[in-house]
């Protein structure tokens, strides 16, 4: 049927899209890589990548007993996280792109990044990755395709995603699709041995909003490589979104039942490592209420028929941190990795051929720790941790034992509230509701958090994290705050509530007033209690507060003065945080809306 040749590919591509294989033909042209392979999916593709990542020292196959099927690579040392710095939207004009994005002209970035690209293949195989991000059988499924020059990618895509010959299929002859050009940036010379994690000095994670576009270069990591995760499901869906009358968040989704079997469906927004994928996975200590999964970091929301709003989670698998991980603060993440088919990214590897990272379970006296050096616990004089701090898992979300059947759904789920949260050692409640959705959105708006190891970056620096989406808005922040007020007013009294949240707060003795994790489903019952109309709460300047005596205690052993200390409201911490906000709001410039400005009023007359 057509007749572009893509050079370097053997056989028939299996699609007739003329537009695609031009794409392809002319990606391949410039990169120049020895082979062109269109990646289906099946599992007979994953065990001849594993294999061949094994053979070339990217990958170490785990203890078939232990993690069947699972994998661990080692990143090298300078490509361990996302790279805010080297990431780009390149809108048409700067004022697109807002003052949060670091902005290039679109024409300059693309003849820069072409020279990058130019040959930057040779001696490697290009993956031509087809992909859906959330449900194929969607009214408006969001497909993708990824050229990609990394089987590390391709099969990380693969526990992602829904990738394969069914995504090809669904974008048809003519179909559209995000396209997506990563590279590692790393050439082979004729004869040159590869190295087991090639990357480029230079990065670049390059997004065209307008055209809908992804180039990345130099980096083999999380989310700077696998081009469906922040690249697609949040930069550019949340600019897809704008336009088209729904949200893409950094949030995640679970579904809350209570002893009497009424359920709701919260959703969370966090920054980076700061709970998501725990708070997702929660394993209710509370008699009685059971939590399931929907998603662990993205939501894709829009009104649903009857005017309420409904998650869907793009994604197919799990990236989490390792660690921390265990089968106290997170055991059903445990269990998920359990069935193995995993793939685990610098965490350490121990001498009968499984992993490890700093907090689970029993310390082995020897390992391999991340960057190929022997660990011991005491550290024989050369302290360090045995797992980057950043390192994570990849497993798909289907093996985890509480994930509720609905997040295959196309229509997603109803959502009855939205958290915000984030690192805060002071200042901020261990809960209150937001007075309205639009002093919710303000919440949002100004939301702070600890910087962590999800991205380069001085770890503990408080930084604003508007909607835990920073680093992810994919263009202009203060016309994303507008199009949360435009959501809330467009769904009236059918909106989530919003509440903010802290598990970070600590006393004068540095120690955490909250224990956190499973303990955290006594704060969600709270909401629940506050949905449904159960209990009062103490209007404050953050808010309305819960009062102490209506977080159900059953059972911990929490100091009450704790959790009073973890719930207080100090005026004199909130004042001090009114010059920053100030300086912000101001940062954010013009497009903040009034709504924005007039919710930030009022807090300051709340605090006289
Ligand atoms: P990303 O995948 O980067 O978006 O991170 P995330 O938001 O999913 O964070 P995750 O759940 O992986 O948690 C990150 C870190 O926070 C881990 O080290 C956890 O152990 C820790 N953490 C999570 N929940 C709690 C909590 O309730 N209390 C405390 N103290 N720590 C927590
Ligand atoms: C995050 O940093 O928010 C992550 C990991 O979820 S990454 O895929 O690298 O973005
Ligand atoms: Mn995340």
């Amino acid at each position: 049927m057509t007749t572009t040749t893509i050079p370097g590919l053997e056989g028939q591509a299996p699609t007739d899209h003329t537009e695609m294989l031009a794409w392809i033909a002319e990606v391949a042209e410039l990169t120049q890589p020895d082979r062109v392979v269109f990646a289906d999916g099946s599992d007979a593709e994953w065990d001849r990548l594993t294999a061949e990542m094994v053979e070339a020292g990217t990958f170490v196959k785990l203890n078939e007993e232990k993690k069947p099927n699972s994998f661990l690579a080692q990143s090298d040392p300078k490509d361990v996280a996302r790279v805010e710095s080297r990431t780009f939207i390149c809108s048409e004009t700067a004022e697109g792109a807002g003052p949060t994005n670091n902005w290039r002209d679109p024409a300059e970035m693309r003849a820069q990044m072409t020279d990058l690209y130019r040959g930057c293949m040779r001696g490697r195989t290009m993956y031509v990755v087809p992909y859906c991000m959330g449900p194929l059988d969607a009214e408006d499924p969001k497909l993708g395709i990824e050229l990609t020059d990394s089987a590390y990618v391709v099969v990380s895509m693969k526990i992602m995603t829904r990738m394969g010959s069914a995504a090809l299929e669904k974008i048809g002859a003519d179909g559209a699709y995000v396209k997506g050009l990563h590279s590692v940036g790393a050439p082979l010379a004729e004869g040159e041995k590869d190295v087991p994690w090639p990357c480029n000095e230079e990065k670049y994670i390059t997004h065209f909003p307008e055209p809908r576009e992804i180039w990345s270069f130099g980096s083999g990591y999380g989310g700077n490589a696998l081009l469906g995760k922040k690249c697609f499901a949040l930069r550019i869906a949340s600019a897809m979104a704008r336009d088209e009358g729904w949200m893409a968040e950094h949030m995640l989704i679970l579904k809350l039942i209570s002893p009497t079997d009424e359920v709701h469906y919260i959703a969370a927004a966090f920054p980076s490592a700061c709970g998501k994928t725990n708070l997702a996975m929660i394993q209710p200590t509370i008699e009685g209420w059971r939590a399931e999964v929907v998603g662990d970091d993205i939501a894709w929301m829009r009104f649903g028929a009857d005017g309420r709003l409904y998650a869907v989670n793009p994604e197919y698998g799990f990236f989490g941190v390792a660690p921390g991980t265990n089968y106290s603060s997170n055991p059903n993440a445990m269990k998920t990795l359990e069935p193995g088919n995993a793939i685990y990214t610098n965490v350490a590897l121990t001498d009968d051929g499984d992993v490890w990272w700093e907090d689970l379970e029993g310390t082995p006296d020897h390992l391999i720790d991340w960057l190929g050096n022997d660990w011991t616990p005491t550290g024989d004089g050369k302290p360090g941790n045995a797992a980057h701090p950043n390192s994570r898992y990849c497993v798909p979300i289907n093996q985890c034992p509480v994930t509720a059947p609905e997040f295959n759904s196309p229509e997603g789920v109803p959502i009855s509230a939205i958290l915000f949260g984030g690192r805060r050692a002071d200042t901020v409640p261990l809960v209150s509701e937001a007075y309205s959705w639009n002093h919710g959105v303000y919440i949002g708006a100004t939301l702070s958090s600890g910087q962590t190891a999800a991205a380069e970056g001085q770890v503990g620096a408080v930084r604003r994290d508007p909607m835990a989406m920073l680093p992810f808005v994919g263009y202009n922040v203060g016309e994303y705050f507008q199009h949360w007020v435009d959501m809330g007013a467009r769904g009236g009294d059918k909106m989530p509530k919003i509440f903010l949240v802290n598990w970070f707060r600590k006393g004068a003795d540095g120690r955490f007033l909250w224990p956190g994790f499973g303990e955290n489903s006594r704060v969600l019952k709270w909401v629940i209690d506050r949905i449904e109309g159960r209990v009062e709460g103490d209007e404050t300047a953050a808010g309305l507060t819960a009062r102490a005596a209506d977080i159900d205690m059953t059972g911990l052993d929490t100091a009450i003065e704790d959790v009073e200390a973890a719930l207080a409201v100090d005026p004199e911490e909130w004042r001090r945080e009114l010059p920053l906000i100030t300086e912000w709001l101001e940062f954010c410039g013009p497009k903040v809306p009034a709504e924005v400005h007039e919710q930030f009023a009022a807090l300051k007359e709340r605090l006289g």
